[in-house]
């Protein structure tokens, strides 16, 4: 072997170590740029997100002085409205409190009545009601027949119990021992803790309205007292296509020449979920929700951006 081949081999011998050692950089390159990009990425989405929830939050607020005011744009009937401003497709409900049942306010006979007239089985309708009135009040007794305290909590191998006191939530119904997820998805609509009355105003629509049987009108309407207009549940849920949603929930009580009062500010529970955005779309072409135009003014100016 010459000097020269020599020479050359050893050149082979040093550039194999250094190609690997260039491809391990490139790898560890690759790798930190698609992560850094991925990091932009999702901080990008939570700043998108955080400024999604400052928007509907601001919606809220809107829609909270909208509800109190003299001539409001929200029909306080449950009943969604929908608008789409800038790149943001946006959902708003309003419910009078005094339009549903309340847990704590309703008699045991109310309880049946409201809870049969909207297609509970009578059965059922009893046993829930009785279970309501138990978790409910002080004492350990159960109601005769259908009630559940303490003991039938156990019996039915549940590790809680009935409060004993007031309902804090309405998905607390969840906990007693016969409101099934059925049940529950199907009364939970229903119900509040904010109107505190053994009354109901359904003549003026809302979501138990909706729901009585027409056979079953007279055993709603014997609890049938006008709504004070004075505490709503609101909702309000956007979301960006493909980016980012967000949803508030909130209970505001409103006094004439008084600023509303917030009594309840969360992220909504899973009924709540407002229309899905594909029904947004497919109402594209009709006239915006009154409360839309009240809504865009929290928008800045479009001055600058691309007309769409
Ligand atoms: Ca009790």
């Amino acid at each position: 072997m010459s000097r020269m081949a020599a020479h050359d081999e050893e050149d082979g011998f040093v550039l194999i170590p250094v190609l690997a050692i260039v491809l391990v950089f490139v790898m560890v390159s690759a790798g930190m740029a698609a992560r850094s990009r991925l990091l932009v990425l999702q901080e990008t989405n939570r700043v998108r997100t955080v400024a999604l929830g400052a928007a509907v939050d601001g919606f809220t607020r809107l829609a909270a002085l909208d509800i109190a005011g003299p001539a409001a744009r929200l029909v306080p009937d449950g009943s969604p409205q929908h608008c789409r401003l800038r790149d943001m497709d946006i959902t708003v409900s309003a419910t009078d409190q005094d339009m549903l049942l309340d847990l704590n306010g309703a008699s045991l006979p109310m309880l049946v009545d409201v809870l049969t007239a909207t297609g509970l089985a009578t059965d059922a309708a009893n046993v829930i009601a009785n279970q309501i009135v138990d978790f409910r009040d002080p004492d350990d007794a159960s109601q005769p027949l259908f009630g559940a305290e303490r003991f039938e909590y156990q019996r039915a191998g549940l590790a809680w119990g009935p409060r004993n006191g007031y309902f804090a939530d309405t998905m607390e119904i969840a906990q007693l021992p016969a409101v099934t997820p059925v049940v529950l998805a199907r009364i939970e609509p229903l119900l509040t803790i904010y109107s505190g009355r053994a009354a109901i105003d359904v003549a003026s629509g809302g979501p138990v309205a909706a729901r009585i049987d027409s056979a079953a009108q007279g055993r709603v309407e014997r609890w049938q007292t006008p709504s004070r207009r004075s505490t709503f549940g609101i909702v309000v849920e956007a979301a960006i296509k493909g980016r980012a949603t967000f949803a508030r929930s909130a209970i505001v009580a409103v006094t004439e020449g008084k600023a509303p009062r917030f009594l309840r500010w969360a992220r909504p529970s899973p009924r709540e979920d407002v229309a899905p955005v594909a029904s947004v779309e497919s109402s594209g072409n009709e006239r915006p929700a009154p409360i839309c135009a009240l809504f865009s003014t929290l928008l800045p100016p479009a001055a600058g951006q691309p007309s769409s």
